[in-house]
């Protein structure tokens, strides 16, 4: 019995070591360690020994089974190894294939009108100021000579939070509160760029908006200044044939003020459908500023002069990539903003 053990031992290692795939391995262990198997065979047969004989005879069996055990086992690690082995090698990665595309992001054609309105003010001087869009009574309203009873200040048009506070209704809250600080320092040469809130919503009006307001303050500033400034923003904005309009306009915060219209971006002044066969359209608004707004923000009215101007971003936007639909600028689907890039 001994001998057949040993034999068997020998037989089983052999064929282990023989084994070329971890399938292999699978069948000569069933082969000799599985239910059905040799050595269980063999131990089954135990029952007809001498009892001075079985447990020499079992212990050697449990002897050749771990024998049989701790050879498949490093065998199925070498197996293993040799599998994953031969894997990488097959795998030659090509590093001359084109890569997996990356979708490459862009600005949004509101940024980017904004950054240009910006760029153009910041080659002549001005400097960016940005304030609270929560905005108070008297910031957004009071302190830019908006009389009590003016319809931006009904419910109708502005939204009010907690507290008497409101959404700020335009930037200029913001020229305030920067005058307020710097006064009576001069110049004074900001571009007030944000979102703002109203009550108002179609295609050509949405409850928010972005804004770009400027302020210019200093001694001897005229309404020559203002048009050579905004007839400037006009040509370098849409093209250097452009051409600008001032019509006269009421604002509480200016006086006096206009209404500024450029040449048709489409038929360059002729006459079409965009312009409403006028040759013109509306851009901004402008202004000298009020008096009264110069002095409740701490500069003498008799000494400084200003010009201000407000315009909508979305707007400008609109007529220089010719979008019909304001909403298209906020739905951020992906056809629309990738035409801009
Ligand atoms: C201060 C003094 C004056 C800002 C101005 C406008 C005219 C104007 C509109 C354009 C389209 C608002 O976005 S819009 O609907 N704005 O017409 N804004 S003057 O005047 C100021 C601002 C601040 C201290």
């Amino acid at each position: 019995m001994r001998e057949k053990l040993q034999e068997l031992c020998h037989e089983a290692l052999q064929a282990l070591d023989a084994a070329g795939s971890l399938e292999d391995l699978n069948e000569t262990r069933i082969k000799y360690l599985g239910k059905k198997g040799a050595l269980t065979q063999v131990l089954r047969g135990m029952g007809k020994l001498s009892a001075e004989e079985r447990p020499r005879i079992g212990q050697a069996a449990n002897e050749i089974r771990s024998a049989i055990e701790e050879r498949l086992a490093a065998r199925t690690d070498e197996l293993k190894v040799a599998v994953q082995e031969q894997r990488l090698r097959r795998e030659v990665i090509d590093v001359t294939l084109p890569g997996t595309p990356v979708q490459w992001g862009g600005k949004h054609p509101l940024t980017r009108v904004r950054e240009n309105i910006q760029d153009i003010f910041l080659g002549l001087g001005y400097v960016i100021a940005e304030g609270p869009e929560v905005e108070t009574d008297y910031y957004n309203f009071e302190a830019l000579n908006l009389p009590q009873d003016h319809p931006a200040r009904d419910m109708q048009d502005t939204f009010f939070v907690s507290g008497g506070n409101l959404l700020r209704t335009h930037t200029s809250p913001v020229q305030v509160r920067f005058m307020e600080k710097t006064a009576p320092e001069l110049p004074v040469k900001i571009i007030v760029p944000g979102k703002v809130y109203r009550r108002d919503d179609d295609a050509t009006h949405s409850p928010m908006f972005h804004q770009v307001e400027g302020l210019a303050i200093d001694r001897r500033i005229t309404f020559s200044d203002l048009k050579g400034t905004l007839d400037l923003f006009a040509r370098e904005m849409f093209s250097p044939d452009t051409r600008t309009r001032f019509r006269p306009s009421y604002f509480p915060f200016t006086e006096p003020s206009v209404e500024v219209d450029i040449s048709c971006v489409m038929c360059r002044g002729k006459g079409c459908r965009v312009c409403s066969h006028t040759g013109w359209l509306e851009i901004l608004g402008a202004g000298m500023v009020h008096p009264r707004v110069l002095e409740v923000s701490g500069y003498d009215s008799e000494e400084v002069t200003g010009f201000a101007f407000g315009m909508g971003v979305e707007r400008i936007a609109m007529l220089k990539y010719g979008i019909d639909d304001m909403r298209l600028l906020f739905e951020n689907d992906l056809r629309f903003l990738q035409q801009f890039r």
